[in-house]
């Protein structure tokens, strides 16, 4: 007899997931999807963004019978201030990752720390882009870059971001400050945004969406930029790598660890030291193959960009997949232990641990579960606390080989084959090392153009993924190149779309192009902080041909946004004059002001827009659309 469970929907698009999905609820456990159902019906006040609940007057809920607030705010200004209130949390959480990494290579510099500089090179040459002496020793320097970036992040004064002022396009800084954007520091800015958030005091919707753009920049100047130089300085700039993505690369043989979130250096250190003879030979001992260390989320998009060389070759087990499978990861029964470093960890996968044996721990002091061990890691002390991570792994290794009563749902061992690793740099090197020929078949039409199709999966379009494949599909027919980050690229690496094969599926130029070069249609830069790589790529291309970014034939998509970094990094696209598509729309339908701001007069602020459309082939219709605009504006079209 058929079970109700052995029909239920294919939520999740790549086979191992959705055998896993079924096994769990089958053994009484929810998954995000099942959670997004008991909510409905969601309610349509909050949906549209028309509840506040700042004070003790409310919670108010804005509708006909009762257009104002207790307090007499109306539904723009409460639909822009909850928007604000998101933009600040993602730029808040993007710089907060960037102090950490900025202590961290401070205390390199000091030599505090055992972690090592891997591409010292690149530190040299951001410490002379800032004007510093970059002839003084790698560890010196460390320090000097360090210490900028912490004064940078929390200068107090009205002051522009110095590497706004050094690195951004230059007519891009003209727009910014006809426009009052030309922001100071995330520490200036959030204190001014948050303050503006509080009951009855900034009550114009329009400002309260400038604010909202000046964290867009203070996201990028200091927070996804600091993010992506000091990860290349401390583990290596990433170089092209083969490797294997999906809950079918967990090994039943090997210790397994997974590594969730952002924040790739404790865990490329504990793979370091997983390498040693020393762990090899215990891990032997304790009747494992060897040792493995797998990424989750964005922090796998990040070692995976690293795994190619050194001693972490052979440890790194491959990027397990997005947010929406990371439960899933841990009901394989396979998991010894599962670090969580920032966002993403939802609170179930306590239970999920306990159910299926899997120690957590904590590694950043932002994280927190109850019941849940932490270990923040400290660079001065990364050694001690690697090697006590890997001594607990071996531990839980050992009790799950000798537990016959312990819940398995493993996969079939088969991840699938991806190629990461792309940055400015890398495509570059693709195309003879120039960015000329890169433009040249730009000119030709042969690459129409380019999308990030970055950030989240999300549950709300039926099955994680979806639209991010629907639209990339419909990117790459029309000859548009689309480059990946954040969950987004999961997506991409677990239906095998991160790979040259995915020429075949490109327009008849564009396959052209990428067999000409070898080059996937598909590129991922990683995680979703490496939009500021992304960045880089589009003001490098404005550079060279002279043109703004907001007339470059590119544009940016979030096709499933989920949190509030994705909510900042829209306002630092938009702020960079790029059309960029968002689904689901952000709660913000209750107002028509903030959503007409957005979606039309920007075009007259930044050159951007927002575009909200939840069907990817439509979408994929407005960009084409924009893309082709654009070429006729810079002459690449007549
Ligand atoms: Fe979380 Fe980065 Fe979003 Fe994925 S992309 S759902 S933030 S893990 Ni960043």
């Amino acid at each position: 007899m058929q079970t109700k469970l052995a029909v239920i929907k294919k939520r999740h698009q790549d086979t191992q997931s959705h055998n896993i999905h079924q096994a769990v609820l089958r053994q009484g456990m929810s998954t995000v999807f099942e959670r997004f159902e008991a909510q409905q019906p969601q309610c349509g006040t909050c949906n549209k963004g028309l509840s506040c609940q700042l004070c003790s007057d409310g919670p108010c809920r804005i509708s006909a019978k009762a257009p104002l607030g207790v307090c007499g705010a109306n539904g723009d200004v409460i639909v822009a201030r909850n928007l604000l209130q998101l933009a600040a949390i993602g730029t808040a959480a993007n710089n907060y990752q960037c102090r950490n990494l900025a202590t961290i290579l401070k205390a390199i510099g000091e030599g505090k720390s055992p972690v090592e500089i891997k591409d010292p090179g690149k530190l040299q040459r951001m410490c002379q882009g800032l004007g510093m002496d970059h002839t003084k020793p790698a560890k010196e320097l460390a320090v000097l870059f360090a210490d900028f970036i912490l004064r940078e992040i929390g200068k107090q004064t009205n002051e522009p971001m110095i590497l706004m002022d050094l690195f951004a396009v230059d007519k891009r800084k003209e727009v910014w400050k006809e426009q009052g954007l030309y922001a100071g520091g995330p520490g200036y800015e959030l204190l001014g945004a948050l303050t503006k958030c509080m009951t009855n005091v900034s009550n114009d919707p329009v400002d309260l969406m400038k604010t909202a753009l000046r964290l867009g920049l203070a996201n990028e100047y200091v927070g996804l930029w600091g993010i992506t130089v000091m990860q290349d300085v401390i583990l290596g700039t990433p170089q092209l790598v083969t490797a294997e993505s999906n809950a079918g690369c967990l090994d039943a043989g090997t210790v397994n660890i997974i590594s969730n979130g952002h924040q790739p250096v404790f865990a490329s250190h504990i793979m370091e030291k997983a390498a040693s003879p020393e762990f090899q030979a215990a891990a032997r001992e304790a009747g494992a193959k060897g040792i493995k260390l797998y990424g989750s989320l964005c922090e796998g998009q990040q070692l995976m960009n690293v795994s190619g060389s050194g001693a972490t070759k052979e440890i790194f087990g491959g990027q397990l997949g997005n947010w929406i499978q990371e439960e899933l990861f841990i009901a394989t029964g396979l998991v010894d232990i599962f670090l969580m470093d920032m966002n993403c960890s939802v609170p179930t996968l306590k239970t999920y641990a306990d159910k299926y044996g899997t120690m957590l721990i904590s590694t950043d002091p932002a994280v927190r579960f109850p019941d849940v061990e932490a270990v923040d890691f400290d660079p001065a002390r990364a050694d001690q606390q690697a090697e006590s991570i890997l001594q607990s792994a071996i531990a839980q290794f050992r009790t799950r080989k000798a537990d016959n009563k312990r819940v398995v749902n493993a996969p079939a061992k088969s991840g699938t084959a991806c190629i990461a690793g792309y940055t400015t740099e890398t495509v570059l090197t693709m195309f003879g090392n120039s960015i000329y020929t890169y433009i040249d078949e730009m000119k030709k039409g042969n690459i129409k153009g380019a999308v990030a199709v970055a950030g989240c999966t999300n549950v709300r379009h039926d099955q994680g993924g979806k639209s991010i494949e629907r639209l990339t599909l419909e990117l790459i027919k029309r000859d548009i190149m689309v480059i990946g980050a954040g969950c987004a690229a999961s997506t991409h690496q677990n239906l095998c779309m991160s790979t040259k094969e995915m020429a075949k599926k490109a327009g008849k130029k564009l396959r052209s192009v990428c067999e000409r070069y070898d080059v996937p249609p598909i590129v991922s830069y990683g995680s979703c902080t490496d939009v500021g790589k992304i960045l880089d790529t589009v003001a490098a291309l404005a550079w060279t041909i002279g043109c703004d970014t907001s007339q470059l034939p590119v544009a940016a998509s979030v096709p499933e946004y989920m949190e509030q970094k994705a909510i900042a990094d829209i306002f630092t696209s938009l702020a960079y004059g790029l059309l960029t598509h968002v689904s689901p729309a952000p709660m913000i339908s209750g107002s028509q002001v903030v959503t007409r701001y957005l979606t039309e007069d920007m075009i007259s602020i930044t050159g951007g827009r927002m575009l909200l459309q939840d069907d990817p082939v439509k979408a994929a219709d407005e960009i084409e659309v924009h893309i082709m605009a654009n070429r006729k504006i810079i002459k690449f079209d007549e």
